[in-house]
């Protein structure tokens, strides 16, 4: 069990049989399904797996207000503006559990922002790319938080307690996002010819990054084998890729849509869809800091983080001030 070789790097995961002493009882815990919590021993590569997962996840919510923060001002009607400005606040919120998850592992909320800001920390590829129309807020919450879902569901039984418990609230908030994009959906196929093509212009944009969202294909993913046997990934990257192209080609059907791709078509044999991989190049690219709009979305952070620098510099003297207040007076 558990014996995988990492083909893309050559090493392989650790059998049960070659562990021993406090690694070997972690390992046993988790194969039988038990929680790891912040206090309890864990493997440096599992708390370094855990770090970058986490806050890679965390920065992903965070720089995912961006795109659709956009539309705000601009939103077509109040009621639409009121549902965007609420979906917009849960990302702050879930990318605030996740970063509060990550420090439970001992790496400080200004760490995580110093590798955000600096390039080093990646986030999701999917937020490199621009939102050009009104009908880009429908896609976006319709194939990116569907594939989030897709995702982030079977997370909840991942083996790290804090984690685990994060995305339960999470997957609750994705859901009604996921909903509303396809609503957007719908009233704009269900409109007039130029707003039905404004639907299928957006799917022909966002349909092959989101299907880059789930990580390279399982033969290059550096990470999986060892994140399944740790529980922390309960599914491969190609797994989850097939299970949102089974979901979302019946909903585009509904929709009046068409799926970007000349090679789709059912697989009655492997009882799933065939489709064309998107361009891995691009992707490695995005992930590398030059997608399209890479240098905007980490300006725009940074540029956030320069103007609080008050508000922080305010509460923490606040802060100083209040426990000197506290100390108890000699005499
Ligand atoms: N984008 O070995 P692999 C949301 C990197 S939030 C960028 O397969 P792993 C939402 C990967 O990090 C969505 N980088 O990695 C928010 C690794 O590089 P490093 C975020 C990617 O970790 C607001 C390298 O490629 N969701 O949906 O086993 C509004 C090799 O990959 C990507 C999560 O973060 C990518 N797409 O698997 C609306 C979920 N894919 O770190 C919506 C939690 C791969 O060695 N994360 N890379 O430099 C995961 O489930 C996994 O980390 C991944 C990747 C499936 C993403």
């Amino acid at each position: 069990m558990y014996a995988q070789i990492v083909e893309s790097t050559g090493k392989a995961v650790k059998t049960l049989n070659e562990m021993e002493g406090e690694e070997r009882v972690f390992q046993e815990r988790i194969n039988a399904g038990g929680k790891i919590e912040p206090k309890d021993w864990m493997p440096d590569g599992y708390r370094k797996t855990m770090v970058r997962q986490i806050s890679q996840h965390a920065h992903s919510e965070i720089v995912g207000q961006l795109p659709e923060g956009n539309w705000i001002t601009r939103a077509p009607t109040l009621e639409r503006k009121a549902i965007l400005l609420a979906k917009v606040q849960d990302e702050a919120g879930h990318g605030l559990y996740l970063y509060c998850a990550a420090e439970t592992l001992g790496i400080s909320r200004d760490q995580m922002f110093d590798q955000l800001h600096s390039g080093k920390a990646k986030y999701s590829s999917i937020f490199n790319y621009p939102t050009l129309t009104w009908a880009d807020i429908g896609a976006v919450g319709w194939l990116v938080d569907q594939a989030a879902i897709m995702n982030q569901v079977p997370l909840q039984r991942s083996s790290y307690g804090p984690y685990a418990r994060a995305m339960v609230r999470i997957c609750k908030e994705e859901s009604f996002h996921q909903r509303q994009g396809f609503d957007i959906m719908m009233k704009m196929c269900e409109g007039t010819a130029a707003q039905k093509r404004m639907a299928q212009d957006a799917l022909n944009r966002f349909w092959a990054p989101s299907l880059m969202m789930f990580g390279p294909p399982d033969a290059d993913s550096v990470h999986s084998a060892q994140s399944m046997a740790w529980k922390i990934k309960m599914n491969s990257n190609d797994e989850l890729r097939q299970k949102f192209v089974d979901a979302v080609v019946p909903q585009a059907e509904f929709l009046g849509l068409t799926i970007p791709d000349e090679n789709l078509a059912w697989n009655d044999k492997k009882g799933g869809y065939d489709f064309t991989d998107p361009d891995w190049q691009e992707f490695m690219a995005v992930i590398h800091g030059n997608g399209p709009c890479n240098r905007e979305r980490l300006a725009a952070r940074v540029k956030a983080w320069d103007d609080g620098a008050w508000v922080r510099d305010g509460l923490n003297t606040h802060a100083a001030k209040k426990r000197k207040a506290a100390k108890p007076v000699a005499g």
